[in-house]
């Protein structure tokens, strides 16, 4: 796979990605892990400290401002939403929003339930083939983010995709820019990291053709449930325990 900052994709298959993602169209909301139904599709979670510029990155990549609408009504805030990509009488994906992590003003007890449900969504969904995790680029990781990589890691190392952003690139210079993505890769352990800019669409086209070619190979791995019923582990990412990250 290319290096996202400074490739170009081809922009006929650009488009194309790009089209596929503006498909996204909100399928259900859950408010925990028991609540979500099981989906016999390739699922990608975006994950991230909130402020990290999830939803700019969601909104960008679907060219859609409905969805961070679902995820913003009240209520929904503190759920998990899932989208359906691909034709609306064949989804072939499904988008996991998942509610952000960190933020101060969310009472102790609040947040450490949202982390649990987090965790445990994170290690033992069956049709999960990738995470995205978001973060600003002038922060890079946190602990927060590091707790969440360590807890992924089994998961990963069993062939979980893995792709860090460094959202609002903008705000840095090429140097800075550079400097992000050398210390990032070599905290990410072994998962891709791409700079990300919503306002000026920097990493969009790659980030699109790079998540759809993943969804869309892994689609095989779940429509074989549909005729075997699942039995756990799934493919290259079965993953059944469960950690907390507090
Ligand atoms: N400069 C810049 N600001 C951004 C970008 N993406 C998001 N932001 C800003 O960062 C803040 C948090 O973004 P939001 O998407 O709501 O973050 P979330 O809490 O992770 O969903 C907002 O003020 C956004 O306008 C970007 O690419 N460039
Ligand atoms: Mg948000």
């Amino acid at each position: 796979m290319t290096v996202s900052s400074v490739s170009s994709p081809d922009p006929l298959e650009a488009k194309k990605a790009l089209g596929w993602w503006h498909t996204a169209r909100f399928r259900t909301t859950a408010a925990q892990l028991d609540q979500v139904p099981a989906i016999h599709l390739p699922e990608v979670a975006f994950v991230g400290r909130s402020n990290a510029g999830k939803s700019t990155c969601i909104n960008t990549l679907t060219q859609q401002r409905q969805l961070a609408f679902a995820s913003k009504t009240p209520g929904r805030t503190q759920h998990i939403n899932l989208f359906d990509l691909g034709p609306k009488d064949a989804p072939q994906a499904v988008l996991a929003d998942l509610p952000g992590y960190g933020y101060a003003a969310v009472p102790r007890q609040d947040k450490l339930r949202w982390q649990r449900v987090m965790a445990n969504y994170l290690m033992s969904r069956n049709n999960l083939s990738a995470i995205v995790l978001l973060c600003d680029s002038r922060l890079g990781l946190t602990e927060l983010d590091e707790a969440l990589l360590e807890m992924m890691r089994p998961r990963v190392e069993a062939g979980l995709r893995f792709l860090v952003l460094l959202t609002k690139a903008d705000k840095l210079n090429r140097t800075e820019q550079t400097r992000a993505l050398q210390i990032t890769r070599l905290n990410a352990g072994g998962g891709q990291v791409h700079l990300f800019s919503a306002l000026k669409k920097q990493g969009v086209a790659d980030v699109a053709l790079l998540l759809r070619d993943w969804l869309l190979e892994d689609a095989p791995l779940y429509a074989a449930q549909e005729t075997e019923p699942p039995s756990g582990a799934t493919g290259a990412t079965g993953a059944t325990g469960a950690a907390g990250t507090e």
